[in-house]
């Protein structure tokens, strides 16, 4: 396993769940200098960041870029999959699309997590559910020539009425025709839904393509009450050698959240 830390350029998302956020470059910085594998960005759009800059930074740092956010569709521009107006939708697809074009060249997956939306008044769950898979099979198949899947996360029940649980979104995979959709298991989301974290992931089994590695309150690894050791061992059960990437709040500060996700990921995983 390998260990990641989330990075937001997007001002409006500020009290959200990511570690670090002010400037990439310092980002890069603290990442190598206390050893993390990768980042993972949460940015304002596809051409929030120069991608020949990010190439030298990862380059000059080590690091590889585990993942992009595709959440400030939702949290900046009000784009979400299951928008009762066709041309919203439209858009939210077209977003995801051009963040898997700016994360493909660099071999990460981007991740529909808030874009997914939910079904409400003009939209019925049917219809929902319809609208996201059918963003699912069409981003997951814009992914797959940068040879990266598209990441699925389902959320708590406070962020979406669409798919909260390990099951359904295996569920929902198995009956698209692309077969590069994999699951991001959120620890923070999965602690509010499912009775056992660990059993789900068993059951989440080859769908599990990344893991947000946080504690059942949000904070950095440690900072709660989670078991973390039948988490791991369900981790090693199934192969798993993705990213623990660290999308926790930034408690008590960036510095000293990231320092304590990355001893933990020690700990826990016996990685360097
Ligand atoms: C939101 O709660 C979350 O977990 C993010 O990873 C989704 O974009
Ligand atoms: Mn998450």
């Amino acid at each position: 396993m390998k260990s990641c830390i989330t990075v937001s350029l997007v001002e409006e998302a500020r009290g959200g769940p990511f570690v670090l956020w002010d400037s990439l470059r310092a980002a890069c910085e603290l990442a190598e200098r206390l050893g993390f594998d990768a980042i993972e960005i949460f940015a304002a759009g596809p051409d929030a960041v120069d991608p020949r800059e990010l190439h030298s930074l990862l380059d000059d740092h080590s690091l590889r870029l585990a993942a992009v956010g595709t959440g400030a569709g939702w949290v900046k521009h009000r784009l979400q999959l299951a928008d009762p107006d066709p041309a919203q939708r439209r858009r939210a697809v077209d977003f995801v699309r051009s963040m898997i074009d700016f994360g493909g060249p660099f071999g990460a997956a981007a991740i529909i997590g808030s874009m997914q939306g939910r079904h409400g008044d003009e939209v019925s769950p049917e219809q929902a559910r319809g609208y996201l898979a059918e963003a699912l099979e069409a981003c997951g198949e814009h992914a797959a020539p940068f040879q990266t899947p598209l990441f699925y996360e389902p959320l708590n029940r406070y962020e979406t009425n669409q798919i909260t649980t390990v099951d359904a979104g295996v569920g929902l995979l198995e009956h698209l025709s692309t077969k590069n959709v994999k699951l991001l298991c959120d620890l923070f989301h999965m602690q509010i839904e499912e009775c056992d974290v660990a059993a789900a992931l068993r059951r989440g089994g080859r769908h599990v393509g990344h893991v947000h590695f946080v504690d059942s309150n949000r904070r950095p690894v440690g900072g709660g009450h989670t078991d973390f050791r039948p988490i791991v061992q369900a981790l090693r059960d199934i192969d798993y050698s993705g990213y623990l990437s660290a999308e926790a709040f930034p408690h008590p500060n960036p510095q000293a959240a990231a320092e304590q996700t990355i001893r933990a990921f020690r700990y826990w995983t016996g990685c360097p």
